[in-house]
């Protein structure tokens, strides 16, 4: 690493994470929410990643972050956070470390962990009301691996294990309301094309204690197939199509923060991605698509 590279990375301002030239792709979604959500969290945070495309930002023995970063296998996350926490709670007790130098243990992970393989641990974390927040940028694959499936994978995504004209099988899972069911702090889902949404949840995050989990869907150029311009078109589309709901989960209710009325026909949000190209060409596949978008009327039923 050139020393010039060094010194830019040294001379960013203290909550920017951009600008180290990292081998992030242009137009990425969750770095757009993870911009967003450390401008609010502040340096005086130890993030816990497990391997994903995030883990890309930092580069041994440097991190774009201004706080600590620990990384971890991909299912332990939530278990790595657990141990910072009692370090950083075993320091406070015994008086080495002063409650205004206190750290927020903040755990950073992808859809494939958060859906899959690292939901027993954050289970386990939940139930033993751990002081963390938790967030998952959920680009809906595996993207640093070449965005085979997950189980955030949407109906009928093309990915590098789901190709073909049907795309992949499954259905996406309901991540908001397994955490929801464990009855933690808080959870949330956010956007970063949402900023105010977004902000006004970090903050409230941020002013709790205990288990505080938030899912950031992050359009994704590269797994999704799009031009990256796009990306805060496709992320408005999301919410505004309403295949993307903006809800939270405090004191036993859920609450939606934004109900899209007069919801435009999902195929407007399909038809940008080529994930979902063969949907529509060389034939209109109608059924899929009306599945989809019945899917998606039954969510938003009765909620006013
Ligand atoms: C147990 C284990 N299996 C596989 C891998 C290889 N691997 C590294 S990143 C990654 C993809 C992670 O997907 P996700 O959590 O959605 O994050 P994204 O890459 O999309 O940012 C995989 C499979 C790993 N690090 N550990
Ligand atoms: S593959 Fe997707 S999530 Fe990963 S860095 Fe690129 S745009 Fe972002
Ligand atoms: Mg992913």
């Amino acid at each position: 690493m050139s020393e010039e590279r060094i010194k830019r990375m040294k001379d960013l301002p203290s909550t920017h994470l951009l600008g180290s030239g990292t081998p992030m792709c242009s137009g990425c979604g969750g770095l757009e929410a993870l911009h967003q959500i450390y401008d609010v969290l502040g340096e005086n945070t130890v993030f816990v990643n497990a391997a994903g495309c995030m883990t890309l930002l930092s580069v041994y023995p440097f991190t774009p972050f201004r706080g600590s970063w620990l990384y971890t296998a991909m299912a332990s996350a939530p278990a790595g956070a657990q141990g910072v926490r009692d370090a950083l709670d075993i320091q406070l007790a015994q008086g080495r470390l002063a409650p205004e130098d206190d750290l927020e243990v903040v755990v950073l992970t992808g859809d494939g962990s958060a859906y899959g393989m690292g939901l027993s641990a954050t289970s386990g974390a939940m139930d033993r009301d751990l002081d963390f927040i938790y967030v998952c940028y959920d680009n809906e694959g595996y993207g640093n691996t070449g965005q085979q499936y997950s189980s955030a994978t949407p109906h009928a995504a093309a990915t590098a294990t789901s190709r073909g004209n049907r795309g992949y099988p499954g259905y996406k899972k309901d991540l908001f309301a397994i955490w929801a069911a464990h009855r933690p702090a808080y959870v949330a889902t956010v956007i970063g094309s949402e900023p105010l949404d977004l902000a006004r949840k970090i903050e409230k995050a941020r002013g709790m204690r205990g288990p505080r989990m938030i899912i950031a869907l992050a359009p994704c150029p590269t797994g999704w197939d799009y031009d990256p311009k796009d990306s805060v078109e496709i992320g408005h589309l999301a919410v505004k199509t309403g295949v993307w709901p903006l809800r939270e989960y405090v004191d036993g209710q859920v609450v939606h923060t934004r109900v899209p009325r007069d919801r435009p026909p999902v195929e407007e949000y399909l038809r940008l991605q080529g994930r979902f190209d063969h949907l529509f060409r060389p034939e209109k596949d109608s059924a899929v698509i009306a599945d989809i978008q019945a899917r998606v009327d039954s969510y938003w039923e009765g909620i006013a």
